[in-house]
């Protein structure tokens, strides 16, 4: 058995390892971050490690909302996990040390409560995934019918969704008399400040009118664009690290060479020097998102539901057959390029070929399965977006409109063998339902899944330019399977 990676065994890395530079006993805490999954452990958690040196007042305190794992996995290390880089050139590895501590929210509600009421805490982050803002997709509103919003309203002192803390440490900081922090969602989302500030907003305004006007005015959610591709860690993955370490490290994560962090520059508490790690500052981050959820992420949902039918694990297994790739291509530059209106210094041709290799990293096994789950909260900005804008200028989108089939076709919980999909959506019951309902039939399963408005809102049902395309490919993919279906539909889709 080897020893366990902590402070105490840091010196005993070997030398090719990257390690913190800094007094890990000097640092104090200035951001509470939200949602401690492996995304923000490869990005924001790499950017705060990168200015400790020079600035350690912005250690991190994170919050596990649900799951004890995280914690029980870096709390005996002492917050220290090893990122590992990897690409078709090989590895590197590096201990992360900016994660002071891991509090499980369900365990520890004041605790957590009390760290973000601290004058200390200036910024509170967020990677709590698209379902983790408790807000319908179509509208970018609160549901508050949301059972953790509905639970949170009730007992504000004992919450549970990451609105319900959010808005709970900002009451206790203006009862003290102590400004707010700012809010830094780093998830997915469409405008994500300014829908996780609406989702504050009314959260707040439903307990108290004026502590609503409160959040609106003087509460700051910059918009933020992340993009880093983080597949889950795998046991080969901590079996290979611990052999390179000489150490043991119970959850390392594992990503690609690729980060980016672009940033609106609104922080009223101040900020770390995040530029000096290669964040990008904007004044308008929506251009830079519209530009990755439409290109990145659409093209990795639609990878997801169509390779996982082909039967094909990863995507880079998915990107590996030819005609995908064909797709893929021509999704992004037919039917994705001419709806995004960039800076005149981005690049988009080089943005986009960085893409495809970073789709075909022959190191990341990045699970079809992972990007398909929570399609139900993805489609609207990865996919559906681009649709109206497409309908809009009466262009096509019949690249778009597989996507969409495939997605419809994966929801049923049967593959192509007739073997059980793992569905994970948290809209599971109903799609399953749905499904069982269309019995088999390619028509009735469109128009029951195309009637859940938090879905497809209540104009793209209506419109049959998308829901004609969108039934050809569905019963294409149910009569031939989707390897023929997008080897066939590359060769006669319109420009
Ligand atoms: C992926 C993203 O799982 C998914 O849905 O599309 O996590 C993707 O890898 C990241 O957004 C990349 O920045």
């Amino acid at each position: 058995m080897s020893k366990r990676l902590s402070d105490a065994t840091l010196a005993d890395l070997p030398n090719a390892v990257m390690r913190p530079r800094y007094d890990r006993r000097a640092v104090t805490t200035g951001i509470v971050h939200l949602g401690v999954g492996a995304f923000h452990r490869a990005h924001q958690a790499v950017y705060v490690d990168d200015v400790l040196a020079q600035d350690p007042h912005w250690g991190i305190v994170a919050a596990s909302l649900r799951s004890p794992d995280t914690s029980d996995a870096l709390e005996p290390q002492n917050g220290l996990y090893t990122l590992s880089i990897r690409s078709g050139e090989g590895e590197a590895l590096r201990v992360i040390g900016s994660i002071g501590r891991v509090i499980v929210a369900p365990q520890a509600v004041d605790d957590l409560l009390g760290v973000m009421t601290d004058p200390r805490t200036r910024i509170v982050s967020l990677t709590v995934t698209e379902k983790g803002y408790c807000h319908d997709p179509a509208t970018g509103m609160l549901n508050e019918t949301h059972p953790d919003v509905v639970h949170d309203l009730q007992n504000p002192h004992q919450p549970r969704s990451a609105p319900g803390f959010i808005v709970e440490a900002l009451r206790r900081r203006r009862m003290a008399g102590i400004a707010p922090f700012t809010v830094l969602t780093c998830d997915n989302l469409p405008s994500n400040g300014r829908t996780v500030k609406r989702v504050l907003t009314r959260f707040a305004e439903l307990s108290d009118p004026a502590f609503g006007r409160f959040v609106a005015d003087e509460v700051s959610c910059p918009s933020t664009m992340v993009d880093r591709i983080v597949p889950a860690t795998s046991d080969e993955d901590r079996q290979r690290i611990r052999e390179t370490l000489g150490l043991s490290d119970a959850w390392p994560v594992v990503t690609e060479p690729f980060t980016q962090w672009v940033i609106e520059d609104r922080f009223p508490q101040g900020r770390p020097a995040w530029e000096e790690s290669g964040a990008q500052f904007v004044t308008d981050v929506e251009p830079y998102e519209h530009m990755k959820l439409r290109l990145l992420n659409g093209s990795h949902s639609t990878l997801a539901y169509l390779g996982y039918l082909a039967g094909y694990e990863t995507v880079a297994d998915t990107m590996a057959d030819g005609s995908f790739e064909r797709l893929i291509t021509g999704l992004m530059n037919q039917e994705v390029t001419p709806t995004l209106h960039m800076p005149a210094d981005a690049d988009l041709t080089a943005y986009k070929r960085a893409l495809i290799e970073r789709f075909k990293n022959p190191a990341l096994r990045h699970r079809t399965w992972q990007i398909a789950m929570d399609g139900s909260q993805k489609l609207p900005q990865r996919l559906l977006g681009t649709v109206r804008d497409r309908l809009r200028e009466n262009a096509s989108i019949d690249r778009l409109a597989l996507g969409v089939a495939a997605w419809m076709r994966y929801v049923t919980g049967v593959d192509e063998q007739g073997g059980v999909i793992d569905v994970r959506d948290p809209m599971a019951v109903r799609l399953r339902e749905t499904a069982d309902r269309a019995g088999g039939s390619p028509e009735r399963l469109a128009g029951g899944l195309f009637a859940m408005r938090e879905i497809f809102g209540d104009d793209l049902p209506r419109d049959p330019r998308f829901t004609g395309p969108v039934g050809t490919a569905l019963a294409r993919l149910y009569a031939q399977g989707a390897k023929r279906t997008v080897a066939e539909w590359i060769a006669t889709v319109r420009p």
